[in-house]
């Protein structure tokens, strides 16, 4: 009837506005591709889309720093103990089967053939030891400037410096400039920065206030009232944007399909590669993470997906998992139920550091890319590949095409030519989309299966602290 329409609509009216909106978005888009607009044209008509992005990134700091610690403190250490032991033992389990399945996918569909000739752009990526960036990934989550951690990543920028040496031989006056065996590289290393905030550090420091913060009971009360109420402040305003974000992902999306290279002219080697990417990420999304959300909670993990659409098609949106997770926050709590303490403890450190897709994407790219070179791999090097595509994955900011420039770690380690990102730099817009939202969907599982797993601690602490218990 009339009214249970009108019910259905009141009651999803924002996922389907967005569903909507990308419909639109992508009508809209394939529309406007003849007109050729120029870089600028497409750069104002997706302003919209660039509003959404700047809107969510704005709430990211104090969200993920305000939900930590309160997320945190209340709990006592020994229920976040388990709670941080459960989320890590399922962020390992899953980032290694997510490897695993992109190592198999590649190696069984092969869409490298052995020959670079297919391609044509070519860049020059910088070099960057697979050392270097584990000790920078390290680095990071001790942030000697926190004011400083809030805008920007710490990276070593590694320069060469070419030494000069200048040889007199009878009066005439050689100078021989960077020739090889005279000229000595040095490396040097100078401090820059990668967009994004340095997350890894902050959900470190704030990991650690939290735990001080609950430790110091009554005295730490003011402190936990103050991230409390920022905390829900912030999530009132991501209510507010919610609104807004149905228009800013069609034009996201519009903006992005007006301006991509044409999809006919993909060659055949980056074809297959971006099917065994999808494919790859298809099975992890839609196979895996559900059964083991159903095998360990026994409930239908589709329902579970349905309340968290919105957050997946932010995600498929922005292509950045941390611009997404304000949006995260309110799928989990509000359509899903999921308690607050472990969405605040658990989805933060998930959006920074586990991120499925990209470590399936990563190890699926160095093999590529190796094949693409006719350079055979063996297990040793295929084992590596898996370790540092995890590590990658976890070093990776949550922001547009961060994969692509970790990927050097993954190159580097086995020796591949690090230019060859180059190779794939065509169809990296469009993956990083679809990783993103296996990220997120990754992390928000996560969440669920923890829940689910800490029910009977939260239950306990409620009837400790007097609340009103809810039941599941
Ligand atoms: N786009 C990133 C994310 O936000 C990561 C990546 O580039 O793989 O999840």
């Amino acid at each position: 009837t009339k009214n249970d329409m009108k019910g259905f609509f009141m009651r999803n009216a924002f996922v389907i506005l967005t569903v909507i909106a990308v419909i639109i978005g992508i009508i809209l888009g394939f529309a406007l591709r003849p007109y050729k607009m120029s870089y600028r044209e497409v750069k104002f008509f997706s302003f919209p889309g660039e509003i959404l992005m700047r809107m969510l990134q704005m709430l990211v700091l104090p969200l993920l720093v305000s939900s930590l610690i309160t997320g945190i403190a209340a709990l006592d250490s020994r229920a976040s103990g388990k709670m941080g032991m459960r989320a890590v033992v399922y962020y390992t389990t899953t980032t290694v089967i997510a490897v695993f399945i992109g190592i198999v996918m590649v190696l069984i569909i092969h869409p490298g053939k052995g020959s670079k000739d297919e391609f044509t752009k070519q860049q020059q990526i910088e070099q960057v030891s697979a050392a270097d960036a584990f000790l920078d990934l390290i680095r990071n989550m001790f942030p000697p400037n926190l004011v400083e951690a809030c805008t920007k990543q710490f990276k070593t920028k590694y320069a060469k410096r070419v030494v000069h040496v200048t040889v007199t031989v009878n009066d005439t006056i050689f100078t021989l400039n960077g020739s090889q065996q005279i000229a000595k590289e040095e490396m040097i290393p100078v401090p820059g920065a990668v967009n994004g905030i340095n997350a890894l550090g902050l959900v470190v420091f704030s990991m650690c206030f939290g735990l001080i913060i609950g430790s110091m009971r009554e005295q730490g009360k003011p402190l936990k009232d103050f991230f409390d109420c920022l905390n829900e402040a912030i999530m009132r305003l991501v209510g507010i944007i919610m609104w807004y974000a149905p228009i800013g992902i069609l034009f996201l999306i519009a903006g992005k399909i007006v301006e991509m290279d044409d999809i006919t002219a993909m060659g055949g080697q980056l074809g297959m590669y971006t099917i065994t990417v999808i494919s790859g990420l298809l099975i992890h999304a839609i196979v895996v993470l559900p059964t083991l959300y159903f095998i360990i909670t026994r409930k239908n993990p589709f329902v579970f997906i349905t309340g968290l659409l919105q957050a997946l098609i932010t995600a498929l949106g922005t292509s950045s998992s941390s611009a997404t997770l304000p949006i995260t926050f309110k799928c989990l709590e509000e359509n899903n139920n999921i308690d607050k303490r472990v969405t605040r403890f658990v989805l933060p450190v998930g959006a920074t550091i586990n991120m499925d897709g990209t470590a399936l994407y990563e190890a699926l790219a160095a093999i590529f890319i190796a094949q693409v070179n006719n350079y055979s791999l063996n297990f040793g090097q295929i084992l590596t590949i898996s370790i540092t595509a995890t590590a990658a994955s976890i070093g990776a900011a949550g922001i547009p095409q961060a994969g692509l420039v970790t990927m050097v770690i993954v190159l580097t380690s086995v020796g591949l030519p690090t230019d060859d990102i180059s190779l794939i730099i065509a169809v990296d817009w469009f993956l990083d989309r679809l990783r993103t939202t296996t990220n997120v969907l990754g992390d928000s599982i996560g969440a669920g299966i923890v829940a689910h797993l800490s029910r009977h601690e939260l239950k306990k602490r409620d009837l400790e602290m007097g609340n009103s218990v809810v039941e599941e």
